[in-house]
């Protein structure tokens, strides 16, 4: 495995490229041209000049995350056929400057949802929390509002403030959109795009939905063995692949994430993992935990024995982190418990190996 960072850009993110360069390892920063909206071609100039960025910090980048997919795209609208040639420009552009792999998600008008980004664990420490029954309660306005109350003047990841202004209006555009509408507009994008990623070398890697259900009567594509199968088997590529997401997978207890990693690293389809505990208080009702496999409803040694036996070589990095140590940060995205979490990662990668080459 190849370890990886989150990192938001200069001005956009309370952690620093010094700060990751101290952590052990020194792990590849995974990127994103912030300030872009949906649909907008990242020049190659542009992407230079983050690249250097990060490389004058002693640091790589090598992995972007995510480059958002225009809603036009996804609802077959007749713009589609543009979008999704400023989307092969943009990966051709960042596979020139030595991006191998792109994160993105097909999820429509909204992406990972929460109902607290500051829930109060018993240790005082601050997670990103769910409940089904919070969001019966709300409109799609108010969740955007609650969001933007406790992101502590972040913008959070797929909670760009331009996309959530729209969201009403971009959620009456799904009205009537059924499953089978959205997968044949998938298989649309990935049919014209997958050969392009082909021949610049960058692997798309689809990021699962986030709970993995449908929420707000939306459509959702990604959230179980059988959906990825159909979204693989739509272009027979490895450079059709996953975001491994163990959070997001396993947020659905009908999910087996250690099983699904195995048959897909098999198949050559993970070129990343997003390694991410959560605590199950209920149903459909969850709480992020630290990463340690006792601090929360996922095992985390299974689930990295999977890829370790698998022959993983992606790239992986710690997902949504508690707030600790009162840091001031993005809900999900502070330094010190994703940094705690990356080595307990490497901790037991190392004790993997070395048991392997004992035995
Ligand atoms: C989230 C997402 O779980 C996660 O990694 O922070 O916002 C994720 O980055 C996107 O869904 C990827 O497109
Ligand atoms: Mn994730």
């Amino acid at each position: 495995m190849k370890t990886a960072f989150r990192w938001y850009g200069e001005g956009s993110d309370s952690v620093s490229l010094s700060d990751i360069r101290q952590i052990p390892g020194r792990p590849v920063i995974v990127g994103v041209l912030d300030g872009k909206a949906a649909g907008e071609v990242w020049t190659e100039q542009e992407i230079g000049a983050y690249r250097r960025h990060i490389e004058d910090s002693g640091l790589r980048l090598e992995v972007i995350e995510s480059v958002n997919i225009h809603e036009d795209i996804k609802l077959g609208a007749p713009a589609r056929d543009q979008y999704i040639e400023n989307f092969i420009k943009t990966i051709q552009n960042l596979g020139a400057q030595g991006i191998r792999v792109v994160c993105y998600n097909f999820m429509p008008a909204i992406d990972f949802v929460r109902t607290d980004l500051a829930w109060e664990l018993e240790d005082g420490s601050k997670a990103l929390y769910y409940d089904q029954k919070a969001l019966e309660g709300m409109t799609p306005d108010q969740l955007v509002d609650a969001t933007f109350q406790k992101s502590g003047g972040f913008t959070l990841p797929g909670w760009e403030p331009e996309r959530l202004y729209k969201l009403k209006e971009t959620m009456e555009r799904y009205q009537g959109l059924t499953p089978d509408d959205l997968r044949k507009n998938y298989r649309y994008f990935l049919e014209a795009v997958i050969p392009a990623c082909e021949q610049c070398d960058v692997r798309l890697a689809v990021h699962p939905d986030d709970p993995g259900w449908e929420i707000f009567g939306l459509p959702r594509l990604a959230h179980s063995m059988e959906d990825y199968q159909r979204i693989m088997d739509m272009v027979d590529s490895p450079y059709n692949g996953i975001t491994l997401c163990t959070g997001s997978l396993g947020s659905n207890p009908g999910n087996n994430v250690p099983e699904m990693i195995r048959y897909f690293c098999k198949r050559d389809r993970v070129p990343f993992a997003h390694i991410r505990n959560i605590r199950f208080l209920g149903e459909r009702t969850f709480a992020e935990s630290g990463h340690l496999s006792a601090e929360g409803s996922l095992d985390i040694c299974e689930i990295l024995r999977a890829f370790y036996e698998s022959g993983f070589d992606g790239y992986i990095r710690p997902d949504h982190g508690r707030t600790i140590w009162n840091e001031k940060c993005r809900p999900g995205y502070g330094l010190y418990d994703r940094a705690l979490g990356l080595m307990y990662i490497m901790g037991i990668w190392e004790a993997l190996e070395k048991g392997a080459s004992r035995r």
